[in-house]
C-alpha cells in the first residue's frame, strides 16, 4: 500500500476564545496570521505555546491523483475534528489512540486539510482536570495518508491457541468495499512462512468480515528472554470478474505478532508457564525538548537506560504509548502493562466519563493487541473502586476487554485500601496492582500492609506498580531529607529488597522513570512543577536511585 506522510510544517492558529476561524476571517483559513508548527509535536513544546490550553486550528494543502486516501491520525491531543475540503470527515476523543478518515474518490489535484485540537480537560474528558500530568496539545502523533483501492483490508485481528510448539491460528480479516460493485477477491493471510488463502465476498459500498484459519508449526515462542516476532499480513489479489478499470485486486495490511502465554497460578505471573519477577518502571511520554511527541531516538533512549538499570518491565502510565515504543519493547522482550487514561476517576467522573473510557480501552486494545510485550490490561488507576458506580462502571470496562482480547491478564491499579477501604474492582483482577507511597506521603509499615492486601483478596499475584519518592535532581543533605536524591534512593532501595522476599509480590513498578512536567495547578506541591519522583531527571541524567536500583536488579 502506497503511504505518504503528512507531516512538516502546518499552519496554526490558537483560538482562546473558541471563536471558530470563520468568525473572524470569513470562509478561508487566515493563512497570512497563521503561525507555523511542526507534526507531530505537542504545541506546549513551542515557547509561544508553553502554557496554551484551548482549541487551535491546523491547516496544510497536499496534492494528489485521482485516488482514495485513508487518513490516520495516530494521536491528536485531546479531542479533534478534521475537515477535509471544508467537510466535517472525522472526529475522535482522546490524545492517545489513533482514528481515521476515508476520503473516497478524490480529485486529482490540491486539496486541504484543517484539524481542530483542544487539549481542554474537563469532568468528562480522560484523563479528566486533576490529572497528574501536563495536557500537551496537539497533532502530538503522526498523519498518514495510505493510498487505497476500491476494495480494501481495512483491519486484520489475529488470534492464536498453542499447544507445544504448534500454533492454531485464526485472522480475522475486514475488507471494505467503498466502489459500487460487488467483488471477490482473494485473500491471502500469511504467517511467517505459514499462509492461507480463500475467496471472500463483499458488496458493493459494504464491509465484509472473513476468519481464515491456519497451523503455524514449529513456533519460536515470544520470551523475555527471546523475544521472536513473526510477520503476519493480510494480501489481497486475484483478478476482477467484470472488466474495469485496474482489473486486479491488490492491497495489503502487515504486522507483527509473538507467540507466548500469559496465565497466573497462585501468587505468580507466568509467561509460557514459567513465573517471571516484574521489575519495571513507570513511564509517562514527557520530555523536556519535544514534549509528548517524542522521536524514535528518545524513546530507544529511555528504553536502553530501563534496560541497563536491570528492569524487565514497563507499565505505561496512564495512557496508551506510541505504537512505535511499544515495537521496541517486543523487539526487546520488555514486558508491558498499558492502561488507559482513567485515573483517579470518582462517582461523579466515572459517570460523566464511562462511555469515553470504554471506547479509549477498545481502541486501545484494537491498536494494540498484536503487541506480545503487553501482558496485561489496566482498566484504571488509583479510582474510587469502594463506590458502587465505579465498580459496575470498571467491570463493565472489564466486559468490553474480555470482548475485544481475553488472551491477556487484566487490572486496576488500586489505591483504595491505601486509604483504609476495601478495593472491590479486585475482585475480578487477575492480579491486584498496588500503589502505595509508605515513607513518602505517609508513614507506614510497607510489609504490615502486604500482609493486609494478601489475606484480603484471595491467592492472586500482587504487583507494586507504583512507589516512591520525589527527589529534586541535585539535591544533597548530609541527614537524607525528603527531596534528596539520598532519600529517594534509600527509599527504593528498602522498597525493592523487601518485595523481592515476599513470596505473594509478583514483580514492581517504580514511580517513575523521569521526573515529568506536571499540571501548572500543582505547582505548589510539585517543585519545578514537575512530578520529581523519576530516577532519571527530565533530560534523562541519573539521579542516585538509578544507580541504587541498577545494583539491586544486576545480580539477577
Ligand atoms: C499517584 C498517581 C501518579 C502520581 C503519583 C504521585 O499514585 O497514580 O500518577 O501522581 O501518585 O507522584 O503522587
Amino acid at each position: 500500500r502506497r503511504r505518504r506522510t503528512l507531516d512538516g510544517q502546518w499552519e496554526f492558529l490558537a483560538d482562546p476564545e473558541n471563536e471558530g476561524y470563520d468568525a473572524d476571517y470569513g470562509e478561508s483559513f487566515p493563512t497570512e496570521v497563521a503561525d507555523r508548527i511542526s507534526v507531530p509535536s505537542s504545541w506546549n513544546a513551542h515557547t509561544e505555546y508553553a502554557d496554551y490550553v484551548g482549541p487551535a486550528w491546523y491547516r496544510r494543502t497536499f496534492e494528489t491523483g485521482e485516488e482514495s486516501l485513508l487518513f490516520t491520525f495516530h494521536g491528536v491531543a485531546h479531542d479533534a475534528t478534521v475537515y477535509l475540503d471544508g467537510e466535517e470527515v472525522a472526529s475522535h476523543e482522546g490524545s492517545y489512540t489513533p482514528f481515521t478518515a476515508l476520503a473516497r474518490h478524490l480529485d486529482a489535484g490540491e486539496h486541504e486539510l484543517v484539524v481542530r485540537a483542544d487539549n481542554t480537560r474537563g469532568e468528562a474528558t480522560l484523563p479528566h482536570d486533576d490529572a497528574d500530568w501536563f495536557p500537551h496539545g496537539g497533532i502530538h502523533r503522526e498523519v498518514v495518508a495510505e493510498t487505497v483501492p476500491d476494495v480494501y483490508v481495512r483491519d486484520l485481528a489475529v488470534e492464536y491457541d498453542l499447544y507445544g510448539d504448534e500454533a492454531t491460528v485464526e485472522a480475522e480479516v475486514t475488507l471494505h468495499n467503498v466502489g459500487p460493485r460487488p467483488a471477490e477477491p482473494d485473500l491471502t493471510v500469511s504467517v511467517g512462512d505459514a499462509s492461507v488463502t480463500d475467496s471472500v465476498a463483499v458488496e458493493g459500498m459494504d464491509a465484509a468480515t472473513a476468519t481464515l484459519g491456519l497451523d503455524v508449526e514449529d513456533v519460536d515462542r515470544w520470551s523475555p528472554d527471546d523475544p521472536t516476532l513473526y510477520d503476519v499480513e493480510a494480501r489481497l489479489h486475484g483478478e476482477q470478474a467484470d472488466e474495469r478499470e485496474g482489473d486486479a485486486f491488490a492491497d495489503d495490511l502487515r504486522d507483527r505478532i509473538g507467540f507466548r502465554t500469559v496465565s497466573t497460578a497462585g501468587r505468580e505471573i507466568l509467561i509460557n508457564g514459567e513465573p517471571v519477577d516484574i521489575a519495571g518502571v513507570n513511564r509517562h511520554e514527557d520530555h523536556p525538548e519535544w514534549g509528548s511527541a517524542q522521536p524514535l531516538r528518545v524513546q530507544e533512549r529511555d528504553l536502553d537506560l530501563i534496560r541497563r538499570a536491570g528492569c524487565n518491565a514497563v507499565r505505561c502510565s496512564h495512557y496508551p504509548n506510541h505504537p512505535r515504543f511499544l515495537d521496541l519493547c517486543d523487539e526487546e522482550g520488555v514486558l508491558v502493562i498499558e492502561e488507559i487514561p482513567m485515573w483517579q476517576v470518582d462517582e461523579s467522573t466515572m459517570t460523566s466519563s464511562q462511555e469515553r473510557a470504554q471506547r479509549a480501552l477498545v481502541e486501545m486494545i484494537e491498536r494494540d493487541r498484536h503487541h506480545p510485550s503487553i501482558f496485561a490490561w489496566s482498566l484504571s488507576n488509583e479510582c474510587a473502586n469502594d463506590h458502587p458506580t465505579v465498580v459496575d462502571g470498571t467491570r463493565q470496562l472489564k466486559w468490553a476487554a474480555d470482548g475485544v482480547d481475553d488472551s491477556r491478564l487484566v487490572t486496576a491499579a488500586s489505591n483504595t485500601d491505601f486509604e483504609g477501604a476495601t478495593d472491590e474492582v479486585f475482585d475480578f483482577c487477575d492480579f491486584l496492582s498496588v500503589n502505595a507511597y509508605w515513607g513518602w506521603y505517609r508513614d507506614g509499615d510497607w510489609d504490615e500492609f502486604l500482609d493486609g492486601i494478601a489475606a484480603e483478596y484471595g491467592e492472586k499475584p500482587i504487583v507494586v506498580t507504583e512507589f516512591g519518592a520525589g527527589a529534586v535532581p541535585g539535591e544533597r543533605t548530609h541527614e537524607g531529607r525528603k527531596w534528596s536524591e539520598s532519600y529517594q534512593a534509600d527509599l527504593l532501595a528498602d522498597c525493592v529488597d523487601l518485595f523481592r522476599e515476599r513470596d505473594d509480590v509478583a514483580g514492581f513498578a517504580v514511580w517513575q522513570f523521569c521526573d515529568t512536567l506536571t499540571d501548572p495547578e500543582a505547582a505548589m506541591t510539585r517543585p519545578r512543577t514537575h512530578n520529581n519522583k523519576g530516577i532519571v531527571d527530565e533530560h534523562r541524567r541519573p539521579k542516585e536511585a538509578y544507580r541504587v536500583l541498577r545494583d539491586r536488579l544486576a545480580d539477577d
